[in-house]
């Protein structure tokens, strides 16, 4: 008994310890998957009108098939609210924000 209690001891803190860092990892895709999506929302938005249209989502392969899900309002555009709606429900995170859109020429 003596000679298990510090084994369990060490497999328990190595456990706790590669929860973390897949924790950590998560978070970093998570993170790194909003990034893009935001991203991708200003690239695709061609007429600059701070909103895509499912036209404008289907010059990208990943978001066009994900337009209703982030077309919250079903109006057939993905504003930047619901982008932003979009990337926090389903990456859990709000530290990435879509940004307001440029300034029409
Ligand atoms: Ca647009
Ligand atoms: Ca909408």
């Amino acid at each position: 008994m003596s000679r298990i209690f510090p084994t369990i001891c060490v497999l328990a803190t190595l456990t706790a310890a590669c929860g973390t860092a897949a924790a950590d990892e998560r978070a970093d895709y998570n993170h790194r998957a909003a990034e893009r999506d935001v991203a991708l929302f200003s690239a695709l938005d061609l007429n600059a009108d701070g909103a895509l249209s499912r036209d404008e989502s289907k010059a990208d392969l990943t978001l066009g098939p994900r337009f209703d899900d982030a077309d919250i309002n079903r109006d057939g555009l993905i504003t930047r609210e619901e982008m932003q709606r979009y990337v926090e429900q389903r990456y859990g995170t709000n530290d990435v924000k879509v940004r307001a859109a440029p300034t029409p020429r």
